[in-house]
């Protein structure tokens, strides 16, 4: 077996996660002495860890029993145990484009490789199949219309994000028709913005409709309504979503279609210190003209509860007014029109004067009556529906006892859950709404040939000091992506050759299926679980963490804390969960009450969410559905997040893949700085290493006898045509002296080694390029 990856000395501290898959199956030594030795005696360039800390690069000057001398770049002489000695790659592999060309791919030559081409702002490397971009948190000349004409005409063939979407998209206009460029990558590590420049890209090739400029404009209306300034990420997603943009026949782009899973609806009512909410409520505060603001009776985010909440109302460096003059520009774009961009503003400005509402406690046991002020004067205007009406349907419930309706008062603290939920509900129907309507746009009379590019951008890993529900099913979400990747590089590939018979040694990777079974097991996964209580009215977040430890204890990816708290050991680290929270965030608590006065207000807009939700809710009382109750119809909020990633991944399943994994330089979103235990734990977590492994040692070109000897077989210049294709296949290579150990004949496949086909290739096109001058010879005799 190929190992996974070069170990650290034993003495070195892990930079790591640590996590009980196969890293505890490892060798403890990792080399043997006489490699080493052999290293010694050539006075090769070495890596060494003199002083616990780093890796440095230095010349081996002598050797005396278990220690070398080195003389290390600065002229500083060291003495370190052989043990803590790796090979380092000859000067003239200094900063390969392709991390497969390293003749040594230990962990500190891959870190050199990027951090030197980063320190050259080459923030793009192919790690095999793989693309590898490392944030550069500045402005990079890599882009623009110079470029994009470069990979084109093919002028250049440096890694680059153009450069995949380019092969995406001559593979779709040759063979295949449906891509994906699937961007994962920690919170921060640049997933949206390499997202848009394949966008880019794509649009420049497929451009003249006129509807790549429309393609492009949704995302800068999508950031607006779905991402916030976080701890990570000033632009940080808080909604995946899938693009996919279609094309005609002609290579044109004729259409497109985004599909979102937006989940993080408790941002609009609470989040983190130094946390935004959504850009758009600050967008529209600073930048509202005049007449829209009367009418919003908007006031400055800083009189909205919702919105001062968590101190801070600015990010550096960004004029939300001016952004929203370009929103207003985008909305215009995608042909959403100007009355529906109105009550869209109506909504949201809605939703931060329900912030603003505020309630009286009447007796002693904390019953409510809402204030009437102008918070709920303000929204309910708005909303078109009664003062009165919302009034009390903020602070009192109807619930039915046989026959009887009830009104029961509420509590101050369910009175401002009420609220709450009211607010949040409207935002993620008011997003959902503005989806279907640029969707409309997009889509509208558009043929469907089939050929489409799917740009995946989910949000990114996320680890925090405290992590809750909207963490849990972020790193869910990254679980399955990580799978996927998995699925494709590793099993498949792998299994591609075990099927065909071919010789070969497997690579071991990480799999996280076990991690994904912890999730949605039945019925004693996290997700089931969850729900299972979610369904009690008694139970609180705390008997859910008890449950969970009484069922997960033993399993390997879970760890039960003190109190509400549990970890999980995820692909990407260990996190610390806390149950606060759960169980009303699951349950997605907005009461019948609410449904019925949104869906009996006079505006639109809360009209058809009020409407959509009864809809969905009767859905789920009807007892014929209940019996046949799928997953998409429980209501949980977990349920729903499954569901729908289930259904992205089938869609992706269907595509063909190109991976694109974005690397976070360091934690202070600057430019400049390469923290290397940082990149280091993202190149170990998402499996680089082994990728390249695997393409370096494998066999990445694969083509059926015959197809190959279809392709290749007239250059035998002899008559093959009673021959069965493996004989023809075998004939070529044995005339092209292509060398046994560079391919394999499969069952019905023959399996190459990098660049070997390009060699015949080349071969063929010469010998055509013959022909064809022959023929043209002869023609021009004959005329
Ligand atoms: V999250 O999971 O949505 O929180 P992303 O999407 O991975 O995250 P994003 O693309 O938003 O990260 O990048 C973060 C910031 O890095 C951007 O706002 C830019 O300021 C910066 N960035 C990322 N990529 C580039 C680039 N190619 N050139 C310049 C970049 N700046
Ligand atoms: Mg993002």
């Amino acid at each position: 077996t190929i190992k996974r990856r070069d170990e650290l000395p034993k003495d070195v501290p892990p930079a790591l996660p640590t996590r009980p898959t196969s890293r505890s199956r490892r060798p403890s030594s990792r080399r043997s002495l006489p490699v080493s030795v052999k290293i010694l005696f050539q006075k090769l360039r070495v890596w060494c860890w003199p002083q616990n800390i780093q890796w440095e690069l230095g010349r081996v000057q002598s050797i005396t029993g278990e220690n070398v001398q080195i003389i290390l770049s600065d002229g500083t002489v060291v003495r370190v145990p052989t043990e803590n000695i790796l090979p380092a790659n000859p000067d003239i592999l200094e900063g390969v484009d392709d991390l497969i060309q390293l003749s040594y791919l230990n962990e500190p030559s891959v870190l050199h490789n990027l951090n030197n081409r980063f320190s050259h702002d080459m923030i793009y490397t192919k790690a095999g199949p793989v693309l590898v971009a490392i944030n550069p948190f500045k402005k990079v000349s890599l882009y623009g219309n110079d470029r994009v004409s470069a990979y084109r005409q093919k002028l250049t063939d440096k890694p680059h994000v153009y450069a995949i979407s380019d092969t995406a998209f001559n593979q779709m206009m040759r063979a295949i028709l449906t891509h994906g460029l699937l961007h994962s990558g920690e919170s921060g590590a640049g997933k949206t913005e390499t997202a848009k420049i394949a966008m880019q890209y794509l649009a420049a090739l497929g451009g003249g409709s006129g509807i790549e400029n429309e393609v492009l404009k949704t995302s800068s209306i999508l950031e607006s309504f779905g991402n916030a300034k976080t701890l990570r990420n000033d632009n940080s997603s808080r909604f995946g979503k899938l693009i996919e943009i279609r094309f005609a026949t002609s290579g044109k782009i004729c259409g497109a279609r985004i599909q979102t899973f937006s989940f993080e609806q408790s941002r609009v009512v609470q989040r983190a210190k130094g946390e935004r909410s959504y850009h758009i409520f600050y967008q529209l505060c600073a930048g509202a003209p005049p007449r829209l603001k009367e009418h919003l009776n908007l006031k400055s985010a800083r009189e909205y509860d919702y919105l001062n909440q968590s101190d801070c109302l600015t990010i550096d460096d960004v004029d939300d007014a001016r952004r929203f003059k370009m929103l207003m520009e985008a909305l215009d774009v995608v042909q959403i029109r100007k009355e529906d961009q109105r009550s869209a503003f109506a909504m949201l400005a809605a939703v931060l004067w329900l912030g603003n509402i505020s309630f009286s406690v009447i007796d002693n046991e904390n019953h409510v009556e809402t204030v009437e002020d102008e918070g709920v004067t303000t929204a309910a205007r708005l909303m078109g529906c009664g003062v009165r009406d919302l009034m009390l349907s903020l602070s009192t419930r109807k619930i039915q006892v046989g026959n009887d309706n009830i009104v029961q008062k509420l509590t101050l603290s369910k009175a401002i859950d009420a609220r709450d939920a009211l607010a949040k509900s409207i935002y993620a129907s008011l997003f959902d709404w503005l989806v279907e309507q640029i969707n409309n746009s997009l889509e509208a009379g558009k043929e469907n040939t089939g050929r489409s590019i799917s740009i995946l951008d989910i949000y990114g890993f996320e680890s925090f000091h405290k992590n809750g529900f909207e963490q849990f099913c972020i790193n869910y979400a990254n679980e399955r992506l990580q799978q996927h990747f998995n699925r494709h590089l590793f099993k498949l590939e792998q299994e591609d050759y075990t099927q065909d018979g071919i010789d070969w040694t497997r690579v071991e990777f990480e799999d996280n299926q076990e991690c994904l079974n912890l999730f949605e097991k039945k019925p004693l996964g996290l997700l089931s679980l969850l729900d299972e209580e979610s369904n009690f009215p008694k139970a609180t977040d705390l008997t859910f963490a008890t449950k969970l430890k009484q069922h997960l204890n033993s399993n390997y990816y879970f760890k039960g804390e003190r109190g509400g708290a549990f970890k999980v050991c995820h692909y990407a680290g260990e996190v610390l969960y806390d149950t606060s929270g759960f169980l009303e965030k699951n349950r997605d608590p907005l009461h019948i009450d609410f449904m019925n006065l949104l869906s009996s207000c006079r505006c639109e807009l809360p009209q058809l969410f009020g409407r959509n939700m009864l809809n969905e809710s009767k859905k789920l009382l009807s007892p014929l559905r209940r019996l046949h109750a799928t997953d998409s119809q429980k209501q949980s909020v977990g349920a729903k997040f499954k569901v729908q990633l289930f259904k992205l991944m089938q869609r992706l399943e269907n595509t063909s893949p190109h991976f694109i994994r974005c690397i976070k330089p360091n934690t202070k979103q600057l430019p400049g700085i390469y923290d290397k235990d940082l990149v280091l734990q993202q190149l170990r977590c998402c499996g680089v290493l082994e990728v390249v492994r695997i393409a370096r040692s494998g066999y990445p070109t694969r083509m059926t006898h015959q197809q190959f000897a279809k392709r290749y077989g007239f250059l035998l210049l002899e008559d093959v045509e009673s021959h069965d294709p493996l004989s023809i296949s075998v004939a070529v290579l044995q005339h092209y002296n292509v060398l046994p150990d560079m391919y394999q004949v499969g069952y019905t496949k023959l399996f190459f080694r990098t660049g070997q086909i390009g060699a015949l290739d080349d071969a063929r096109n010469q010998t055509l390029q013959g022909i064809l001058a022959i023929q043209k010879g002869f023609r021009g005799q004959s005329a």
